[in-house]
């Protein structure tokens, strides 16, 4: 069986699928595609065509957008528990999060990419306010979906740690620090933390 390859940024949409390979504990293969190498190398567009990562390439299939990644993880990996048995809950904030407050989050890292304009101040205040919808939700749970954590945790995590950013940060809501903190703890994050050399903020350390 051929060893499954992701093509990741430190940091980058790519952190849930490597955070996913780590907790399934399958052997993988990164490849590290720098920001301008990406947009650049016409191999590396083969694969993705938009230049862009996470890519995962599995034998014959390559698979590119970070949910879609992790989607076909959690059907592939049934025993790592990637996804809940419900799935209804789990399709709703997996696709809340990639199609809405994970592009809000984009336009508000490269404003001048979608027009001129306030985009980047429109995008801040859309975003404090998908985290306070994710912040209401957690109030009274502890993974986002099911009773287990699954790949919709993983890929939370990800986007509260690119949440530092705003002028609230994400993890300034409590029941989104203390999910992070529980998703941090997790074997597979840790992992993923110490290959991408993410540095922690103090209060997780
Ligand atoms: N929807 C895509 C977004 C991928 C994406 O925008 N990746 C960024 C890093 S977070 C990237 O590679 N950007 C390079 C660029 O835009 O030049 C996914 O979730 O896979």
């Amino acid at each position: 069986m051929d060893t499954l390859r992701l093509y990741w940024r430190p940091g980058a949409a790519s952190m849930a699928p490597h955070a996913a390979l780590a907790e399934i504990g399958v052997d993988y293969e990164l490849v590290l595609i720098e920001r301008d190498e990406a947009q650049a190398d016409a191999g590396y567009r083969a694969l993705n065509p938009l230049g862009v990562v996470p890519t995962l390439v599995d034998g014959d299939l390559v698979l590119t957008e970070s949910a879609a990644i992790l989607l076909y993880l959690a059907d592939r990996y049934p025993e790592a528990r990637l996804a809940p048995e419900e799935r209804a809950d789990f399709y709703r904030w997996l696709v809340f999060m990639t199609n809405t407050l994970q592009t809000t989050m984009l336009r508000f890292f490269y404003p001048d990419r979608y027009g001129s304009g306030d985009v980047g101040a429109v995008a801040l205040a859309e975003a404090e306010r998908h985290f306070d919808l994710i912040e209401s939700h957690l109030e009274s749970r502890v993974w986002l979906v099911g009773e287990h954590r699954t790949g919709a945790d993983l890929f939370l995590l990800m986007l509260t740690r690119w949440g530092r950013q705003l002028d609230t940060p994400a993890w300034e809501r409590p029941h989104l620090r203390a999910h992070f903190l529980r998703t941090l703890a997790l074997p597979g994050v840790q992992r993923m933390f110490e290959e991408e050399r993410l540095e922690l903020p103090e209060w997780a350390g």
